[in-house]
This record gives structure tokens, sequence and C-alpha cells, in this order.
């Protein structure tokens, strides 16, 4: 053991020697090449889902020799049939009506652009009804987004613990659910749109109606 010890003892004083920044000399910028943006990736290249569901579209940006691109944002979503499939500007897919769309991803860097696209295939109908859950152990809605067809009800659970539903100002929202415990409490939307909520209880419990 002592022979380690002092061995770890002299490198922690290397480390502080030469870390210390007092006064010594500086290291020089190390120039990596930036990543030319060169072709995007998505996670599947074609999607199936039922109407009413949502799932998320993993995009990565490549250079020329295949290698991710970190910390990318900024990519643009279009769908071909919007009554088939919608985007959201994170990458959700959200499944509307049956049919098929062709969503295509988007990515302009440094003046390069570079697009992947996708086949969606949806079957079904969307929902009249949905169940949110408001958690009883923690600060979340389940699921945080339902898609659902017009004049759809919603109904939000809620358990012991105290939550409520404040819908953000919209035209068609329904009426705010004040908060409530072991309770189950409906709204109608009688609206298409995005009707959003939060709990005004607990910062960041937020959740979507999507109505169409
Ligand atoms: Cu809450």
């Amino acid at each position: 053991m002592k022979p380690t010890h002092v061995i770890l003892g002299c490198s922690l004083l290397l480390l502080s020697a030469c870390g210390g920044g007092g006064g010594g000399t500086t290291t020089p910028p190390v120039n990596i090449p930036a990543q030319v943006l060169a072709s995007i990736r998505l996670g599947a290249t074609t999607i199936a889902l039922s109407a009413g569901s949502v799932q998320v579209l993993t995009v990565e940006a490549l250079d020329a020799s295949g290698r991710v691109i970190p910390n990318v944002t900024g990519y643009s979503f279009a769908s071909s049939a919007t009554n088939v499939a919608e985007l959201q500007s994170g990458g959700g897919v959200l499944g509307i009506s049956a049919g098929s769309a062709v969503v295509t991803v988007s990515l302009t860097r440094d003046g390069v652009t570079a697009t992947g696209s996708a086949t969606v295939t949806v079957t079904g109908s969307l929902p009249v009804a949905a169940t949110v859950t408001a958690g009883n152990a923690d600060q979340t809605f389940t699921p945080p987004t339902v898609i659902v067809a017009r004049n759809a009800s919603v109904t939000f659970d809620f358990g012991a613990l105290q939550h409520n539903v404040t819908f953000r100002v919209a035209s068609g929202a329904p009426a705010s659910v004040p908060s409530s415990t072991n309770a189950s409490i409906a709204r109608s939307f009688p609206s298409a749109g995005d009707f959003r909520y939060d709990c005004s209880l607990h910062a960041g419990m937020t959740g979507a109606v999507i109505v169409r």
C-alpha cells in the first residue's frame, strides 16, 4: 500500500502544479476540423401507427464519414398528408387517420442542407374518449399527450395527491379542472385544436389534448 500512496501523492502534486494556472505556459488551442453535414439518418424509415398514437422519430445528422455530429438542433419536420400523420417540432409523429404519408426531416447547417424521409402508415380512427392519470406518486400526467376526435371526452383521474388541470388560453379550450383528489372529472372537446394544460401546483407538470 505504501508505494501506491507515494505514487498517487506525486501525481496529485504534478496535477496541481500543471493545472494551477499560476502563470505557466498555456495549452495552444487544438484545431479540430468541424464536421460537415452530409446526410440525415432516421431511426426508422417505415413507421406503423394507429390513429391516436404518437411515435417519436429519432434523427441523427451525419458527416461524410458517417459519423454522428453531436448536439445538432434545428431540424424541420414536414408531412405529405397532415390529415394522416402530423409532426411535432420535437419529432413526434401523430397518427391522425387511416392512410399513408411521407414525413421529411431536413436540416441546414453551415450552408449545407440534408434531408431524410420515412413512410408512415396509419390505421384506425381517432378515439372518442381518453383517460389521463394525474400522478399519485409523481408530478406527471400519463399519457402526457392524447390525440382524440372532435367531441371526444377526456377523463382526468386524480388520486390521493392533489393536482389540477389548468388549460392555457386557446379558442375552444374547455373549463379548467380545479384542484382535486380521488376523483374522475371529464371534459369534452368540441373544437379542433392543441389544448395544452398545466397543473398550477407543480412546476413542469404539463400535458396536451390534441383534437382533430
Ligand atoms: Cu400537480
